[in-house]
């Protein structure tokens, strides 16, 4: 109580932030690379305005449940292709809230470097891409051509898709994001046709042009009902959605313990652009993701600054 009064007479005099409690904002980290960097270049934020910051690893689908139970404050980069799913189911149960969209639009799915087309011609179409599995097999693979996934914590059903729609596909996970980028070195280096799983915005955009593979449109409830989509008896027999939000998401008990910090977590709104720059300072140019951060609040403070006062 004595640290809320004295909070309120500090709010009077314009140092409003003095109202959030002292304890830590538990930002969750994940595995790719804009996340990580908009985690910290957040977190640097909270703590310019004063505020104790905490981060932890997580798990990217578990997440929603710790923020639910508020053992996580908030999630900076809520992806519907790889998490609307955990988020929604989330929501349902309570204790999460939507704290907001990023202007940026999202897309997460199979994906290949241009050079590819060149052996398979007929792509984007799936129908194509499984005409041409032959020239995606390796030894693990068989006959069957193999995707190199992402994480398995990112994306758990594309071997559903390959099941429901039929394909001559192996899926194979890679163990991080970086193995995906490997990937598409090696290929690049021998000519060699790779499909992968990729996103945008990503660094990839400005490294790599290509194309993702156009599954059988996306549709509502295709992830959850079998009778939506390509296989009446499957579900996630359909693409991604092509054009997926990018939300911010937060802890019920936020608004109320950092009230400041809250504030700027709803006005937080960043670009395809400017996620895509994030992700590029750590895998082109090969900072660690807590100094990308600080070299990206640097370059861009009439961005963020306003969004503190
Ligand atoms: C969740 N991700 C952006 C890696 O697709």
């Amino acid at each position: 109580m004595i640290a809320l009064s004295g909070a309120l007479v500090l709010g009077t005099i314009g140092l409003s932030k003095a109202s959030d409690s002292s304890d830590p904002i538990i930002i969750p980290l994940h595995n790719w690379s804009s996340q990580l960097v908009m985690s910290y270049a957040v977190g640097q934020m909270f703590e310019e305005m004063g505020n104790n910051v905490e981060y932890i690893t997580t798990d990217s689908q578990a997440v929603y449940e710790s923020i639910r139970l508020g053992d996580v404050t908030l999630e900076l980069e809520v992806w519907e292709g790889a998490f609307g799913n955990s988020f929604r189911a989330a929501l349902e149960k309570g204790g999460i809230h939507d704290a907001g969209d990023h202007d940026a639009y999202t897309r997460e799915d199979w994906w290949y470097p241009m050079w590819t087309k060149d052996a398979c011609p007929g792509l984007p179409s799936w129908e194509a891409l499984n005409e041409c599995a032959a020239i995606f097999a390796t030894p693990e693979t068989g006959d069957k051509g193999r995707f190199l996934g992402g994480p398995v914590d990112w994306l758990k059903h594309d071997a559903e898709r390959v099941e429901g729609l039929g394909m001559n596909f192996v899926v194979v996970n890679a163990g991080s994001a970086t193995a995906l980028w490997a990937e598409l070195k090696s290929a690049e280096q021998n000519n060699r046709p790779t499909v992968i799983f990729n996103w945008t915005p990503n660094f990839v955009d400005a490294v790599w042009p290509g194309e993702f593979v156009e599954f059988p449109a996306w549709e509502e409830g295709c992830d959850v009902d079998p009778a939506v989509g390509y296989n009446s008896e499957t579900t996630y027999d359909c693409g991604n959605p092509p054009n997926g939000y990018l939300k911010k998401a937060a802890w019920d008990g936020m608004p109320e313990k950092w009230p400041s910090a809250y504030e700027v977590l709803k006005k937080i709104n960043f670009t395809n652009n400017q996620i895509a720059e994030m992700a590029k300072l750590v895998d082109v140019d090969g900072l660690d993701p807590e100094d990308a951060a600080t070299e990206w609040l640097a370059a861009n403070e009439d961005l963020w600054k306003p969004w503190l006062m």
